[in-house]
């Protein structure tokens, strides 16, 4: 579950558009050496993959303090990272063939395993004390989840899964059928009760989840279907390649190739309007968002040395007037090439 209340950071200056390039005001992060990736941000904290030291590592930032603080750093690998609220989990590569999941508490410093069975477990997802990980004790490898408030770790799907998101109790999973047929489906944990989010010809995955709404990665564009009037709707359909959607209330994100590079789009499900957020080029992937603060990765040559930055979506009816300039401003960059 992402927290869904609207941030107001302390220190960041939103100005509502920025003439260098389009989208709104991005401010740093992290911006140190070697490769920053996968920025996951939930209240107050972002947290990423870190490669400045000889194993990769986990590293977060406290939006209010404007603090950057070392999360796991030991000889292995850590990497993968998820968050909600003040725990973080992520992937250990304990061994060869052994990979475990790893959690942490940032209010309390409290380090714990969270399933550290033989075999590969990876990345996790986390929506309040459920965590969600990849599994491959089974073969094919299957979804397995655990409460952190207690109990074992339990089967949730054994089909081939790959892609998966909770809420806590809903978990939402992308999965390849026998026939060539993609589907995103989902189980709600407190009661067994299955559901079908999408089932199609073609490759349907990346499902997130906020409240009632599920989107996902439709073979090129972004759908979202809506869990209580089972409305399903289309969300960004450029013939272009919009991918890796995430979803907090009303605001959605993605990654999005329409302009050459890789750039950061977002729409508002309450207005039915599409906004860039980060367009320039220098790539920028890897959205995700909490309220209206959208966090990516960003850099250049490979990604040997992306950075984190973040921004400020403005208010809806700011965002309504933007939308016009944004397009006309993009309309004339288009021209001018
Ligand atoms: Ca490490
Ligand atoms: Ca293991
Ligand atoms: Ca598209
Ligand atoms: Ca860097």
């Amino acid at each position: 579950m992402k927290v869904c209340t609207r941030l107001v950071v302390a220190g960041v200056v939103v100005c509502l558009i920025n003439v260098q390039a389009i989208g709104f005001t991005k401010f740093p992060i992290c911006t140190a050496a070697g490769a920053q990736t996968g920025p996951r941000i939930s209240g107050n904290h972002v947290v990423w993959t870190d490669k400045r030291g000889t194993t990769d590592d986990i590293y977060g930032y406290n939006l209010i303090t404007g603090e950057e603080f070392p999360i796991a750093t030991g000889a292995v690998h850590e990497r993968h990272v998820a968050i909600d609220n003040d725990i973080v989990i992520w992937t250990e590569a304990t061994g060869v063939f052994d990979q475990d999941i790893y959690g942490k508490n940032l209010s309390t410093g409290e380090l714990f395993p969270v399933c550290t069975a033989a075999g590969d477990q990876y990345d996790a997802a986390i929506g309040g004390d459920l965590v969600v990980w990849r599994d491959d004790r089974d073969i094919p490898s299957s979804l397995y989840g655990k409460y952190l408030s207690g109990g074992g770790d339990f089967l949730i799907s054994d089909g081939p899964t790959h892609d998966y998101a909770t809420d806590g109790d809903l978990v939402v999973w992308a999965t390849h059928l026998d026939a060539g047929v993609d589907a995103i489906y989902g189980k709600y944990i407190s009661t067994g009760e299955a559901i079908v989010v999408f089932e199609q010809t073609g490759g349907q995955d990346q499902p997130a989840l906020s409240d009632d709404i599920v989107v996902w990665h439709n073979v090129n564009d972004i759908y979202g279907k809506n869990l209580t009037t089972n409305e399903i709707f289309p969300i960004s359909t450029h013939p272009a390649q919009q991918y890796v959607p995430e979803i907090s209330g009303n605001y959605v994100v993605w990654a999005d190739d329409r302009n050459g590079y890789d750039d950061v789009y977002g729409y508002d499900l309450s207005t039915n309007i599409e906004f860039p957020i980060c367009v320039s080029e220098i790539s920028s992937w890897m959205p995700d968002i909490n309220g209206n603060l959208v966090v990516w990765a960003e850099g250049e040559g490979g990604g040997s040395n992306y950075d984190i930055y973040g921004a400020v979506i403005p208010e809806p009816c700011t965002l309504s007037l933007l939308a016009l300039g944004g397009l006309g401003l993009l309309r004339k960059r288009r021209m001018l090439k």
